[in-house]
């Protein structure tokens, strides 16, 4: 059926549904009001002169698998072999079993399904590539010429040019596109592979070096038990790190606990719960954490006990060997090494937080116990994000509210207590991996990268990245830094020599194809949705309906290209995904859980709850017994002073112990006379960050605009809803400004993830925020500053 009349098809019997609820007496409005449940909608009897529906619809339960943190239950009311409509889970919300319920984005996932625009069947490009022109070509074409170049490049260049793009698009079940790309190029001879992630880059490869771990959370019940919450930089209310984060803070919050939300912005989350809100300037968050430890020191409210007995280099009694005993943290703090001691005053010159304001929280901080600190990683996606990530935990380590039930060890914050058994595994024959963010250096000087810049594995590559699979992604134009510049570079094809892109739509990266896929989404096929490590749950992913039009699972079309390498069964191990889905059930219940349900009971509850006695406390153990539970740091102590980061002798902006470094395009640099506004993003809870941009619900719901101060607009004769053009020498873009003293003066936000739309001179008129950001990566973990960016704004 063409899409236009598929669409008013469904629209039409979702109205002829609608007037069915409003005859047979209310049911659903309940839901809508809030407050009850299922339960007491179940002994209702329809009125008996309602018209019947001829075909009954079916319920499925389902699961959205784009990387959100979370996982919810979607119910797709199919009818006819179409999805009519979209409920979510009615169980009853319990906080050790909370609902899963959808978010703005699962209930309004229909638009995505059958939006006119998804790809329909495999095309190839006809003209120049990125010029948008394609055409449509059999599936039996589209694997032939992917088997081809794949080893066409593999045989020319090596295995080291073939490379799997990050995306996460459907990262989040058992059959990632990107994933069985992966396992394709590591049967048929390897590829280069990445380290590190997009999201907690910096902090991924910092907080180690502190804590030995990035395990260094708790589970969320445990704020049931904390009187004092500060979220620095973290936006749980719209970006969902776990479905029921935000279940538990409204549960700490009924038990008294006050919460503070440190954020250059008023967040969705600083109206639903801070106390309050402490705006602070971009890239600066170093400098307020120095003068918070500075008067915990100085008026002595800092745990000594805990400091002396679990950490390192806090003063010269307790410094690593072999190296300066006068570089301590106690003595950076006091000025005693440059000269500047880090007090309040000191701070409010360089974060904009007033002096007095810094005393408070920090008294408050080391006082009130026990109090949990958790960082979001807005705050590290920076230039310098490696030193947010240890400055938290270094708070929480003076403040003693490490392995304490209530208290929270800061850092990345991962920790996990829950799984299943994940069956799909290969290895992949290459050695070698490049930090994920730089996959745009390795095309350009592959073979010039080394180990400073991050390379591992090898000491050289033997080529540059020649063959890009971009499954389930918009990384390759959208998301990463600096458009302008990745889109120059990928227009030269002699550079990356062929690249096949799968998603559901002819997204800013899709152009960017030679072979181009049309996917499939969750609906259309059978999976099991697995939360980030901050869940204890997991969702059953039932297939709903059938594919649409041509389009084809990732895994399927896979197989089909290892059947040219005489690898079919190789890379299928004869298996459908259904059949996959049930191994990873079986083997759940055998090898990790008992008590995990099995296929169909899994199926007909549609959501399975991890239970536990009580909350896990991060680093309990190392606490409450150091002698037999060292910290998996090289001393075995909590490591405010890296002994391995003092040698790597950069200490300017790789320094020993967690300090303030200025950024470049920061508040402190001088292009601020050029580009006076610091430009930050987030994840809006509109988008999963590039997915449902074209969604009609949800940018009726939660537009694409800019935030700025009333005191920027008004000196720029900006009014709210204006278009401005923002630029700065890395490109421009225009977008419809929000005025709202929501934010700090001197920054503007763009929310992240609107599709670049450029016009023909090359200026974005959606607000896709990565023209403006840079590839320069982070000094250590070489992760993404995407955040840190300077840039002037006119009206357009
Ligand atoms: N400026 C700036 N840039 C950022 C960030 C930032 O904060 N600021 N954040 C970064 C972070 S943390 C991340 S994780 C990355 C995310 O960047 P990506 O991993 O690229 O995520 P998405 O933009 O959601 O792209 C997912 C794509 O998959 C497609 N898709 C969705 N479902 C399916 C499916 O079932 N099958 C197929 N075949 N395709 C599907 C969608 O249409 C979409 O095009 O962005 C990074 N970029
Ligand atoms: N709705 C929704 N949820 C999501 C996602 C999504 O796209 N949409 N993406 C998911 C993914 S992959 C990820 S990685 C996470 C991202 O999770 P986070 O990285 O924590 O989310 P962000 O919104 O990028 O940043 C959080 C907050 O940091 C603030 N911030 C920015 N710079 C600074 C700074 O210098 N200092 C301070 N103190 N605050 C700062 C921002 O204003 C924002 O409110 O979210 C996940 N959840
Ligand atoms: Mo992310």
């Amino acid at each position: 059926m063409p899409d236009k009349e598929l669409e008013k098809g469904i629209l039409e019997k979702q109205f002829k549904r609608r007037t069915f609820l409003k005859w047979s007496g209310g049911i659903g409005i309940p839901l809508v009001l809030g407050g009850f449940g299922a339960s007491q909608l179940a002994g209702r009897k329809e009125p008996d002169n309602v018209t019947k529906a001829e075909t009954p619809e079916k319920i499925i339960s389902t699961c959205s698998i784009n990387n959100c943190g979370g996982r919810c239950v979607i119910k797709a009311h199919v009818k006819d072999g179409q999805v009519v409509r979209i409920s979510t889970d009615t169980n009853e919300d319990d906080i050790l079993s909370p609902q899963m319920r959808a978010c703005i984005r699962g209930r309004g996932y229909k638009k995505i399904l059958y939006h006119p625009d998804r790809l329909k069947y495999p095309m190839k490009r006809v003209g120049k590539r990125g010029e948008g022109k394609f055409e449509r070509i059999t599936w039996a074409e589209a694997v032939e010429t992917i088997a081809n170049e794949m080893k066409r490049i593999g045989e020319t260049y090596g295995p080291e040019s073939r490379y799997v793009n990050y995306a996460s698009g459907q990262s989040w079940g058992l059959f990632g596109g990107e994933f069985m790309a992966r396992k394709l190029l590591a049967m048929t001879g390897g590829y280069l592979g990445f380290r590190n992630d997009y999201s907690s880059g910096a902090g991924n490869v910092a907080t180690p070096y502190t804590y030995g771990t990035n395990n260094t959370g708790s589970s969320f019940d445990s704020l049931l038990h904390s009187k004092y919450i500060i979220l620095w930089g973290q936006n749980p209310s719209e970006n969902i790190f776990s479905t029921p984060y935000t279940s538990y803070l409204r549960e700490a919050k009924k038990n008294g606990a006050k919460i503070i939300v440190i954020d250059p912005r008023y967040t969705d989350t600083a109206v639903a719960f801070a106390d309050d809100w402490i705006p602070i300037l971009p890239t600066t968050d170093n400098a307020l954490m120095d003068a918070m430890a500075y008067v915990m020191v100085t008026e002595n409210l800092y745990d000594k006990e805990f400091v002396d007995k679990y950490c390192i280099g806090f003063d010269e009694a307790h410094m690593p060997d072999g190296v300066p005993k006068e570089e301590n943290l106690r003595n950076y703090l006091l000025g005693k090494t440059d000269g500047i001691p880090k007090t309040p005053e000191w701070a409010e010159k360089i974060c904009a937080v007033p002096a007095n304001k810094i005393r408070e929280i920090a008294r408050e901080y080391a006082t009130i116990k026990p109090a949990a600190l958790l960082q979001g990683w807005g705050p590290q996606r920076h230039a310098y994000g490696e030193q947010i990530m240890r400055g938290g935990a270094q708070l929480a380590c003076l403040t003693g509210n490490v392995g304490k039930l209530g208290g929270w060890a800061a850092g990345t914050g991962y920790w996990s207590r829950s799984g299943i058994a994940y069956p799909i595994t290969f290895e992949n024959p290459v050695k070698a991996t490049i930090p994920c963010f730089l996959w745009a250096d390795a095309v350009e000087r592959g073979t010039e990268l080394t180990g400073e810049d991050g390379l591992q594995g090898t000491e050289k590559l033997r080529s540059n990245i020649k063959l890009i699979f971009n499954i389930g992604g918009n990384m390759l134009v959208n998301q990463h830094s600096d458009i302008n510049k990745t889109i120059k570079l990928l227009e030269d094809e002699s550079k990356v020599e062929f690249i096949v892109v799968s998603d559901l739509f002819m997204t800013p990266s899709a152009k960017y194809a030679d072979i181009l896929l049309p996917g499939t989404t969750f609906f259309e096929r059978w999976d099991i949705g697995v939360p980030w490590c901050f869940g204890d749950y997991v969702v059953f992913g039932e297939k709903a309906i059938d594919p649409l039009y041509e389009c084809r699972n990732e895994y399927d079309v896979f197989a089909d290209v290892a059947e040219h390498f005489g690898l079919r069964e190789t890379f299928t191990e004869g298996k459908t995904m259904l059949d996959w889905v049930k191994v990873c059930i079986e083997r759940t219940r055998a090898e990790l859980d008992p008590a995990f349900p099995t296929f169909e009971e899994f199926r007909k509850k549609g959501v399975h709850h991890f239970s536990f006695d009580e909350p896990l406390v991060g680093f309990k153990k190392q606490v409450e017994d150091p002698e037999n539970n060292p910290f998996e740091t090289p001393s075995g102590k909590i490591e405010f002073f890296s002994k391995a980061l003092w040698d790597m002798e950069k200490h300017d902006v790789i320094p020993p112990f967690a300090k303030y470094v200025p950024a470049w395009e920061g508040p402190a640099d001088p292009l601020k006379e050029t580009y006076p506004l610091q430009l930050i993003s987030w994840h809006y809870k509109r988008r999963c960050h590039s997915t449902h941009d074209n969604n009609p619900w949800l940018e009726e719901a939660a537009r694409q605009e800019m935030w700025l101060n009333p005191a920027d607009a008004a000196s720029r004769g900006l009014k709210d809803g204006d278009r401005a053009r923002v630029f700065n020498g890395r490109g421009e873009l225009t977008i419809p400004v929000k005025v709202t003293s929501r934010i700090v003066p001197g920054v503007a936000a763009i929310p992240q993830g609107a599709w670049y739309t450029p016009d023909k001179d090359g200026i974005d008129q959606r607000g896709s925020i990565n023209v403006l950001t840079a590839q320069r990566p982070t000094p250590l973990a070489k992760a993404n500053p995407q955040q840190t960016n300077l840039v002037e704004v006119k009206k357009a």
